[in-house]
Order: structure tokens, then sequence, then C-alpha cells
């Protein structure tokens, strides 16, 4: 392997800043974890604002570009079409964006807004409980795949217009980089991307882990804690690594699939067995609720009330959505060449929702119900004993529990493995310079990221909270938000110049 195509300056900041957040955290969690809680009350306070004008414009933008004179602009060199058919390659969308931190939320989001509602709604009224069941959609919907959609645009059009011979983050910056892609400025932007690699991947696992290891406990009959969390962190990067050392890559897209199959079948299985009607009646009526508030959930800043939560949940997860975005942005890229831009926007928009919002139909529904219906205190259990045992104790009320709980926790250590598996990709190919197209990063930088991302779970899981993984998603979003911008800039000043024709008809050449 030839060692100067590793970008060591990129590569050894990235480990030095990792180990200067995760050692003195690790030292001490509770000085450390206060700390951080005063980081994310900051800035969320100060640059909230930005993360919400940002995702509205970030809407209105893409639905300019979705209909507008450049919606036929193909992403290929010559119009060519596309090079995956449609139904695979929205499979691909949704497995690449999503992991198993949908598998979490959505079975416990609502716990929270039911007790804490939005819009001044009494805790634990019926009126919590309408917007409890609506806003996890409305934060896995149109908005959060728009944050998605917007940085995939800015790096697949040079990409495939311009034909660079690399895919990196800082491709959306090529407009103003002109000639200087290796400079300072592109490095900079490249090891952001790594940091928002590290925080929002490893955020996944710090609260998916616990679940897994709950499941797995369960199944094994034995008493879950810490020492379950490990071995479930050992077993995830065990696959993954061995995966990456292997070169199973075919193997990892088998394995998405099939978890996707067989979390489809959870969700068939739940709305048959479970209380069909009230599911049924639960979803329609909080897709109904979101479209109906879609603009005042967007614009929602909570000026009056001060309620916080707006802080605590709009922006946590338009940051987290944000920290992810460039990564995905690179998988979109490699799997959309030949599509045009309004079949980005609308494919990504749309069915990257509605595959979320059947999760969260479903499942957190479901587990709603149990709840309502007095059969299974699950805000209690989240508050009292956390998340991934009230979870737990959710699957456990379905008939068959000990398969449930099995294909759950299966699908659950599939969807983190794909999902690191892709993290650690993209980590190492941001810090290898000149990959030439069809070539992968060496191998062992592969396998040292995937050891990588699982020691910052190790360490969130055990300072404790998920305000400590909110703090760390938050701070490394900020950055990407910032550069996304200027991506978006680069993006619109090449659209125009290279199709400055009056009704000209882009990409149809
Ligand atoms: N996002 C979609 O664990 C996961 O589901 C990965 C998380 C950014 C909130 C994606």
């Amino acid at each position: 392997m030839n060692a100067r195509r590793i970008d060591w300056p990129n590569f050894w900041t990235c480990v030095a800043v990792v180990l200067a957040i995760c050692v003195p955290l690790a030292l001490d969690p509770d000085v450390g974890g206060a700390a951080l809680k005063r980081i994310y009350a900051a800035i969320s306070d100060g640059f909230g604002i930005l993360y919400l004008l940002a995702s509205v414009a970030c809407i209105a933008l893409l639905a300019w570009l979705a209909l507008g004179r450049f919606s036929q602009v193909r992403l290929s060199a010559h119009g060519e079409g596309p090079e995956f058919s449609t139904p695979s390659w929205i499979a691909m969308l949704f497995c690449g964006g999503i992991g198993a931190g949908l598998m979490y939320w959505c079975m416990i989001e609502w716990t929270y807004y039911y007790a804490a509602p939005p819009f001044g709604a009494m805790p634990r009224s019926a009126e919590a409980a309408e917007w409890a069941s609506t806003y996890g959609m409305f934060h896995w919907g149109f908005t959060a795949w728009a944050f998605y959609c917007l940085p995939a645009l800015a790096i697949a059009y040079p990409y495939y217009r311009q034909r660079l011979p690399w895919l990196r983050f800082s491709n959306s910056w090529h407009r103003f980089l002109r000639g200087n892609e290796f400079g300072a400025t592109g490095r900079f932007v490249d090891f952001w991307l790594a940091i928002a690699i590290i925080a929002g991947a490893g955020s996944s696992l710090a609260f998916c882990t616990p679940m897994i290891a709950a499941c797995l406990a369960r199944l094994a009959g034995v008493e879950y804690g810490f020492g379950m969390d490990l071995v479930v962190i050992a077993l995830s990067v065990a696959i993954f690594a061995t995966s990456v050392w292997l070169g199973l890559r075919r193997g990892m897209k088998n394995l998405s699939d099939v978890t996707l199959l067989l979390g489809f079948g959870l969700l068939v299985y739940v709305l048959l067995v479970g209380p069909t009607t009230f599911l049924l009646r639960s979803s329609l009526n909080g897709v109904g609720l979101m479209l109906q508030n879609f603009v005042r959930m967007n614009f929602w800043t909570d000026p009056y009330a001060r309620s916080g939560f707006v802080e605590n949940w709009t922006i946590f997860y338009w940051a987290w959505w944000i920290s992810y975005a460039p990564f995905i942005g690179l998988f979109v890229t490699r799997i959309s060449r030949g599509r045009t831009i309004r079949e980005l926007i609308l494919g990504m928009l749309a069915f990257g929702s509605l595959g979320c919002w059947v999760f969260y139909m479903v499942l957190g529904n479901y587990a709603m119900h149990l709840e309502l219906n007095g059969l299974l205190p699950v805000s209690d259990l989240v508050v009292q004993q956390g998340g991934h045992i009230a979870i737990l104790r959710v699957l456990e009320q379905l008939p068959l529990p000990a398969l449930v709980i099995a294909v759950f926790a299966l699908m659950s250590l599939a969807f983190a493995a794909t999902t690191y598996d892709a993290a650690a990709q993209a980590l190492a190919a941001s810090q290898t310079l000149y990959l030439p197209e069809g070539e992968d990063p060496p191998r062992w930088l592969r396998v040292f990221w995937a050891l990588g991302v699982g020691l910052l779970p190790t360490v969130l899981i055990y300072v404790g909270g998920i305000e400590v993984v909110k703090t760390g998603i938050l701070v490394s979003s900020l950055p990407i938000l910032l550069i996304c911008l200027v991506g978006t800039a680069a993006l619109l000043r090449s659209l125009f110049e290279d199709h400055a024709g009056a009704g000209s008809l882009p990409g149809a050449e």
C-alpha cells in the first residue's frame, strides 16, 4: 500500500480530537457530563434559530429546484439515464439514510412529547397524545430528508457534471476551490466530515446499544448491565470490522436487504396482531395533523412561552440529520448517477419520509396504545429505567415475545453494523488522497475507524444520558451547517452558469 495516499494531517487531527473529548470524559464523567449539558444549552439557545431558518430555507429551495427551470438537469455528464432501477434505488436511499436509531426512537419518542407536549397542550391529555403521535413523524419527515438532500445535490452535481476524479465532501465547494481542491480549505471541509460522522454515527450506536443489549440479555435469560452493552459494541464492531477486512461489501448489501424485509415483516405482524383499527386511526390522524401544521411546525420558535420543546427536540433532530448529511450525500451521489434533480429531491423526500413514518405509525402508536389503555406504563418506564428497557417491555406484550424480540434485536444489530460499515468506509475515504474510482481506501484505515466509531459511544454510554449524546451531535453539526451553506451557494452558482440560456432545458442534451 502506498503510504503517500493517506492524508496524515487529517488522520492525526481526527484521532487527537476524538481522544481529547473521550479521555477527559471517561476520567471525570460527572464534571464532563455537566459541562456538556451547559454547552448544549448555550449552542441551542444562541444558534438554534440558525437551524430553524436553515430548515425553512432548505425546503423552499428544494421545492424551487424540483419544480423550477433546473428540475430536468441530469446528474450525469452527457445526459445518460439512471444507473440503478428505481425500486432498488429507493431501497438503497432508505437503507443508507437510516440506521438502528430509527428503531430506538420510533418506539419511545412519543413518551417525551406526551409528558411535555408542544404548543402549550396539557401534559398527558388527549391533545398531548395527538401531538405525541405526530411530532416524531415530523422530525423524521420532509424537512429532515431535505437536510440530507441538499448536500447530496451539492456533492453530486459537480461530481457528475464536471466529472471530478474524486468523491469528497469538499466537492460541494468545487466551484469556489477550483484548482485548489487539496489546499487547506478543502482539507478542512473533509476534516469536519470525519468529525460529524464520528459524532452522528457514534450517537446512533449509543442509542441502540443498550436497546440491543437489553433484548439479548432477555433472550439469554441473564441480567442486563453495562457488561452486556460492551458485548454488543464488540459484536457490532466485530461484524463490520470483519466485513471490511474480508471486503464483504456485497455481503453487507444483502444484509441490509434482509434487514429491511425483516423490518417490514415485523411491522405487518404488529399491525395484524396488534390493535389494528387503533393503529390505522392514529396513523391517519397523525399524518393529517402534521400536514395541516407543517408550516407552523417548521416555523415554530416558541418565542413567548420558551417551553424548551424546540431547543430540546426540533433543533437536536435537525442537528443530527445535518451531521449525517454529508456522509449520506456521498453515498447518495454514488447511487444516483443519471437521476434528474427532480427525481432525486422527490425520491428522497417522499420515500425517505414514508419509510420512517411507517415505523412510527405502527411501533410508536402500538406502544402508545399500551399506555393509554393502562396495559403498560411506557412513559414511566422510560423515565425510571431508560428507553431500552421500555422498548423491551413493549415488545414483550406482543404474541410470541421471544421471536419478536429476537427479530427486533437481529434487525437492530444488522442496521447498526451496516451503518458503521458505511461510516468507516466514508471516514477512511475522506482521509485517502487521490482515491481512483473503484478502489477502496486501505483496509487497516477502515478497520481503525470501525473501532474508532465504537470508542465514542462506549464513553458516552459510560458518562450516561442522552443529553451528552445530544451535545456531541449539536457541536459537530454547527460547522457542517455553515459548510453546507457555502456548498449550496456553489451549487446555485454552477447551475446558473452552466445553464445560462433563457428557457434552455438543461440536461436534455
Ligand atoms: N438520523 C436519521 O441511526 C439512525 O437511524 C441513523 C439517524 C440522522 C436521525 C440516522
